[in-house]
């Protein structure tokens, strides 16, 4: 039984050890150096090529090395091939303190009074009224992100595929009630899963039915963003400000216009972190798992696509 990790785009060396700690007894490999690639059943995956799935006859899971699994091409896989994605608390805990504060940053004004400080510029203003917050997706990170908002005093809204009753939340779910959900938000939050339903979500016709003062943070994905609409919301007055963590081509190219748009905040996709410590311990359990023919973890709905 051997663990393909294939995991691209970052220094894997603390990843390789802590699993090779944590699976004693298990053949790990890290791809491109797959060795005989029938004896893969397990593969640890972020951004893999699609072309790898294929190539392995014998795969049975995939395990995402984080919350998201759009970085694996679900319709490049076999039918019967599980795929987990990793579920941890304190990621939730830092992604809704990550929210929490760009709401307030916002709401005070920071960004006005840093860019006025430069210019040793001298003029107060009320802190913005807007108390209402959207969050489109209320999954595992969402209603944590919800709770938080709620009990700082913001009026929490959520809009998720399924209808659902969460206390204190106005809830909204589906199409056809998307555009009076964005229509009550100060603030809106995308939390949604990459899915083939949510791709290029905030667009146009989301941010007319924003209001005015309307401020959109993305800590989602990048491709749920059309780019060219938001810069046209934001120069239109359409809809206030933006804060983005994601990027549909990270890192951001260097002359990319969102860089210097004086309406736009933005962050190097750092939301949320994964932690090494947690994501081991469940790649290992999942792994631990299939071996023994138990259930796995925090498998997704291959049809729903999360
Ligand atoms: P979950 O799968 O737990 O939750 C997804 C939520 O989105 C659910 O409420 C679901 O609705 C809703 N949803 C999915 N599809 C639709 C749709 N078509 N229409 C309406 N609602 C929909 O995801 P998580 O909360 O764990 O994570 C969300 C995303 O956050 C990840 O996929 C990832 O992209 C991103 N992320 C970003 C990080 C960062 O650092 N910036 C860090 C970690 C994650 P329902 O409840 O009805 O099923
Ligand atoms: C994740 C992320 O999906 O870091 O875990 O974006």
């Amino acid at each position: 039984m051997t663990l393909l990790v294939c995991v691209t785009g970052r220094d894997n060396r603390k990843l390789m050890t802590a699993l090779r700690a944590s699976l004693p007894g298990i053949a790990i490999r890290e791809w491109p150096d797959a060795g005989d690639l029938a004896e893969i059943e397990f593969v640890l995956a972020w951004n893999a090529p699609e072309s790898l799935w294929q190539q392995l006859p014998n795969l049975k899971v995939v395990q995402s090395f984080g919350a998201g699994v759009d970085g694996i091409a679900l319709s490049a896989l076999p039918a019967d091939v599980q795929v987990c994605r990793i579920v941890d608390p304190a990621l939730a805990d830092d992604m809704a303190e990550y929210v929490l504060g760009h709401v307030l940053a916002h709401k005070l004004r920071l960004g006005l009074y840093y860019r006025q400080q430069q210019q040793q510029l001298w003029r107060p203003k009320r802190a913005s009224g807007g108390n209402r917050v959207g969050i489109l997706g209320l999954g595992q990170l969402g209603q944590v992100v919800a709770t938080k908002l709620q009990r700082n005093g913001f009026e929490v809204l959520g809009w998720s595929r399924s209808e659902k009753t969460i206390p204190g939340i106005v809830q909204f779910w589906g199409r056809t009630q998307l555009s009076e959900f964005a229509s009550h938000c100060d603030y809106l939050i995308c939390l949604l899963p990459l899915t083939a339903q949510t791709r290029g979500i905030l667009n146009k016709s989301l941010f007319e039915a924003m209001p005015s003062n309307g401020v959109l943070i993305n800590v989602a994905r990048g491709a749920h963003l059309h780019e060219a609409d938001l810069i046209d919301a934001l120069d239109t007055e359409q809809i206030a400000a933006a804060t983005l963590d994601v990027f549909a081509s990270e890192p951001l190219a260097t002359d990319h216009a969102f860089w210097h748009h004086p309406k736009i905040t933005m962050t190097p996709h750092v939301a949320a972190l994964t932690s090494l410590k947690t994501a081991v311990a469940q790649i290992a359990a999942n792994m631990q798992a299939m071996q023994r023919g138990q259930p796995l973890s925090h498998c997704i709905d291959l049809d729903l696509g999360y």
